[in-house]
């Protein structure tokens, strides 16, 4: 097939087992050491160690979802010259283990952020969804952030404040863990006193500063990694506008193009998550595949289903707003252009982003939106999807 079906495992402690995931038919295992402190350098044998384990599984370890980039390096203060130094010898010590496509986000403070994630679908399965209402209600009554009731209209305001009222103690307490304790993957969690202390340390770093600390960061570490091998692909804001008065600057393909040209290298390149990229109206994702796909290196799938205030839930693969037929083509002649070129690495990793929880998922604790049976889903009609195009266009 094109696209080389993989799969995130978040580790031994993943309730999904690396044999559960070669039955769902994955080859190429997504990754990270995630008990490795943020900032820290990957040692060479730790690496080793993790591949193996993949390996024993009969599975190969192709992406590296992610190597966090610390916070110092996004604000430009601190020790980020270390973080720099670092990150690049992290790149280093992956190449050396045959580990070469490393996905990275740019998202100030949080990672993905949603407002529930337990949405009931009409089919009984449960989605995640981001609620501006929900998001403005903590924001402004729990978290209480300086100035945040100036960044919503009167209108939102109003209803957030009747959100929050009808919430009960306990309903609050979940809203603030769903924001606040990290979704999987995640580089951290947050109580009210130290998220707002984060919020705070943008205070002076507008979209505009935080794209040059961007192309800063860029500038350091691509060279490093393109000489180890290595390819770079930023995964895009989640969602991706801004939240929390925070600078997001990977969210439109005006951002794509700006940065992807800041370093021209291939070695500087794209995640494509569809359901990132996708909860925007004005993304045209076909588009960007047929512009930028030369530099896609790790593909997300998944869908979304936005209504007209911005509000979104994570819709079956094949449903919502995704076009994923078109979407799916698009990437077929991406990889078909990468054959006519003779270039010998054109499979490109794909993964089933998310999924519900649905069937058995149901009566397991596991990671939100990395359901078992949802990704299962997820996957096989991809793969389906991807037969049926491939077929034609040959
Ligand atoms: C969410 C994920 C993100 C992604 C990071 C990449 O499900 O897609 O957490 O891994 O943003 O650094």
């Amino acid at each position: 097939m094109a696209l080389q079906q993989t799969w995130r495992w978040f580790g031994p402690d993943d309730p999904v087992q690396l044999s559960d995931i070669r039955q769902a038919g994955a080859t190429g295992i997504v990754t990270a050491l995630h008990q490795i402190p943020n900032g820290a350098v990957w040692p060479v044998e730790d690496i080793r160690e993790r591949q193996q384990l993949i390996k024993q599984n009969g599975l190969e370890w192709v992406v590296v979802e992610s190597v966090p980039v610390h916070e110092s390096i996004k604000t430009r203060t601190g020790q980020f010259e270390m973080y720099l130094e670092n990150y690049k010898q992290t790149l280093i010590n992956l190449a050396a283990c045959d580990i070469r496509t490393v996905c990275y986000n740019f998202m100030p403070v949080l990672d993905w952020t949603r407002t529930d994630l337990e949405y009931p679908m009409p089919d009984g399965s449960l989605a995640l969804r981001f609620d501006w209402i929900a998001l403005a209600a903590f924001d402004v009554f729990m978290l209480k952030r300086p100035g945040a009731e100036n960044e919503y209209t009167e209108k939102l305001l109003a209803d957030a404040r009747s959100y929050f009222e009808k919430l009960d103690e306990p309903g609050r307490e979940k809203l603030q863990k769903t924001i606040l304790a990290g979704l999987p993957g995640s580089e951290g969690s947050y109580d009210l006193t130290d998220f707002n202390k984060a919020c705070e340390s943008y205070n002076q770093i507008d979209a505009e500063k935080l794209k040059r600390h961007l192309v800063h960061f860029l500038e350091e570490v691509i060279p490093t990694a393109a000489s180890a091998g290595v390819n770079m692909c930023i995964h895009p804001d989640d969602p991706p506008f801004s939240i929390f008065g925070l600078p997001r600057v990977v969210s439109t393909e005006d951002d794509v193009s700006e940065l992807l040209r800041s370093v021209d290298d291939p070695a500087n390149g794209l995640t494509f998550c569809t359901g990132s990229f996708g909860a925007r109206g004005d993304n045209d994702l076909p588009g960007m595949i047929e512009r930028w796909g030369d530099r896609i290196h790790f593909i997300h799938l998944r869908s979304t289903e936005r209504d007209v205030r911005g509000n979104f839930f994570e819709a079956n693969h094949l449903e919502g707003d995704v076009d994923m037929f078109r979407v799916m083509k698009a990437l077929l002649r991406e990889v078909q252009k990468r054959k006519s070129k003779g270039n010998k690495h054109w499979a490109i990793p794909m993964r089933p982003d998310h999924g519900h929880k649905m069937l058995d998922d149901m009566h397991k604790k596991g990671n939100p939106g990395y359901s078992g049976i949802g990704r299962l889903r997820g996957l096989a009609e991809l793969r389906g999807l991807e037969m049926g195009i491939e077929r034609t266009l040959s």
